[in-house]
């Protein structure tokens, strides 16, 4: 619906501006370009690549199969890209996205080195008005104007550091994993600590145990962890997948996490206890996330994901010489995937090598950082590099780093005080022709977000197209469509398990944060469905002027 209303106070410099060059940003720029936008593409870092210009930490690696981690929307992209092991590791991938932006030549239109501090609506001119900072020698301080606002900011890119007494006092080098040293370092006869065994320290820990004198992994809540097999692909596995992308990209969209796997039954709680432990351990020495898939009622029924829960724990006293040792690494009262099932190389078997220890903080709480080392219990352990890899301030977190005020200068912090509120995970009521690729509201981080940010770019890009066929400037989402999606997915999130841990999806990693499960747990063919509903019904939900 069209209201009539005077023309925009002034033409903006470009039709269009994305923030970030990760995944979604490249393609959400391709997208916007082809249908004639002039747009412009921000990214603080120097070069491409998101996620994966960041976390450079040694063992870095996908957790989904390259196969599926990979963009489907240019057939002969994926034609003409040879993926060279399983699980891409970060230098792969990152070589796969430059690749990306030198094919599609879209460096013309980034500006690296560039972030983006500010974003103010502008009503009278219906376009947003952005400032920027230069974070190197490339990047400009300056103030854009540009009709529609997109943030391709990634669900998962900023870090946080642990509230722990004295972090800034520690003489030797900090880290953490997702600000590695481009150049590496070199850990070797170094006395080395790792906080946090989420997918970043879990990747990490093997790789460093091979290299440091002394390891100490200092963990606060053991989480399940499943091995990846990682291996090279062969040359016919490579050219079978190429032959069979088409199909393969059809079979992964109508798959709840956007990759397919067979389940293996039903129901996990019904399941012949035999039969499902041989699901299970096929799953387990398949490798990967697969195992989650095994029966559609693991993420929604206690009982039947306590029997995943128990083959897991039986994996660790398997795996882990040490009993004491094994039985801290054990996932207690936790439901498996309520924290992000972890799929990792050689994590368990590290903790069978003489140097590394296993610091338990429930026993052993991490009181303080001091000059020397940490401080855990009753005792000091003295370090060379202290290591966090102790996560982010997950899907709201990079959009309220950005000062963004929409309608009548309310800011995005104030209008998400109480948790973040979506149209779709894509559009936010009061912040006209501002879209989230991938935001908190759609499945992203519960789902291949390759996928999810690929079904999000094509409707941005859509609906950019039908606001130029209609000589619209501006699209706003309503208050009461943003109020029934937000609701629709706590609702659908009440229905599982994944609400029941304090799992960075409901941001309780993050002191303060409101306890909101943010990602939408419906899948991604159900949220697809939904989302090309919208548009079918002229963008039920929105108005247009
Ligand atoms: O972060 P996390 P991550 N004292 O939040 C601990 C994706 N990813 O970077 O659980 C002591 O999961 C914290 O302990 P607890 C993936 O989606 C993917 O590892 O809060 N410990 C936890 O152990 C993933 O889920 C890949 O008790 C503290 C750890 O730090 C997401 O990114 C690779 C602490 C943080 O784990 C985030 O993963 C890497 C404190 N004060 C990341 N504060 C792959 O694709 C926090 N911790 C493979």
């Amino acid at each position: 619906m069209r209201s009539p209303s005077p023309a925009p106070s002034r033409e903006p410099e470009y039709d269009a501006v994305v923030v970030g060059a990760g995944f979604a940003g490249l393609h959400m720029l391709h997208r916007l370009r082809t249908a004639g936008l002039r747009t412009r593409l921000f990214e603080a870092g120097d070069a491409v690549g998101g996620t994966w210009f960041w976390n450079r930490y040694p063992g870095a690696r996908c957790d989904f199969e390259s196969v599926d981690y990979s963009y489907g929307f240019d057939a002969e992209l994926q034609r003409d890209w040879t993926w060279s092991e399983r699980y891409p590791s970060q230098p792969e991938i990152l070589r796969y996205l430059d690749h990306v932006a030198d094919r599609f030549g879209l460096r013309a239109d980034i500006r690296l080195s560039t972030r983006v501090c500010a974003a103010h609506y502008d009503g009278d001119a219906r376009g947003w008005t952005v400032r920027t900072a230069a974070t190197g020698p490339a990047g400009r301080t300056e103030e854009v104007t540009t009709r529609l606002l997109i943030m391709a900011t990634g669900a998962l890119s900023a870090p946080r550091l642990p509230d722990v007494p004295g972090i800034d006092t520690f003489a030797g080098r900090t880290l953490q994993t997702s600000l590695w040293p481009r150049e590496g370092v070199d850990l070797r006869g170094e006395r080395v600590a790792v906080v946090g065994t989420g997918s970043s320290g879990a990747q990490v820990v093997p790789r460093i145990a091979e290299q440091a004198e002394r390891l100490h992994v200092l963990q606060r809540t053991p989480v399940y962890v499943v091995p990846a097999h990682n291996r090279p692909l062969t040359p016919a596995e490579q050219s079978a997948v190429k032959e069979d992308y088409p199909a393969y990209r059809d079979r992964s969209r109508e798959a709840f996490l956007g990759v397919h796997f067979d389940p293996a039954g039903e129901s996990a709680a019904a399941a012949d206890p035999d039969e499902r432990r041989a699901a299970y351990e096929e799953r387990w020495r398949a490798g990967g996330a697969s195992i989650l898939a095994c029966y559609p009622d693991l993420l929604v029924d206690a009982a039947a994901n306590e029997t995943l829960a128990d083959f897991l724990r039986g994996k660790i006293a398997e795996l882990v010489v040490d009993p004491e040792t094994a039985r801290r690494l054990t996932p207690r009262d936790l439901a498996v995937g309520s924290k992000r099932l972890v799929v990792e190389t050689d994590y368990y078997p590290t903790f069978n090598r003489p140097s590394v220890e296993l610091v338990d903080l429930r026993e052993e709480p991490l009181a303080e950082v001091t000059p020397r080392g940490v401080r855990v219990g009753d005792r000091e352990i003295e370090l060379d590099v202290l290591v966090f890899a102790t996560g982010f301030d997950a899907l709201t977190g990079p959009l309220l780093a950005v000062d963004v005020s929409g309608v009548d200068g309310v800011s995005l912090a104030d209008a998400w005080a109480d948790g973040p509120s979506t149209y779709l995970g894509l559009a936010v009521a009061g912040f006209p022709n501002l879209f989230t690729v991938a935001g908190p509201g759609s499945p992203s981080v519960l789902s291949n977000v390759v996928r999810c940010t690929e079904e999000n770019v094509e409707w941005i890009g859509d609906l950019a197209e039908h606001m130029r066929a209609h000589g619209a400037t501006e699209v706003h989402a309503s208050a009461e469509a943003a109020k029934d999606w937000t609701a629709h997915v706590g609702e659908v999130a009440e229905t599982t398990l994944l609400t029941s841990a304090n799992s960075w999806y409901v941001g309780a990693n993050v002191p303060g944060k409101p306890r909101v499960f943010m990602p939408y747990a419906g899948g991604l063919p159900e949220y697809h469905r939904r989302c090309a509903e919208v548009a079918e019904r002229g963008y039920e939900g929105f108005s247009f002027r």
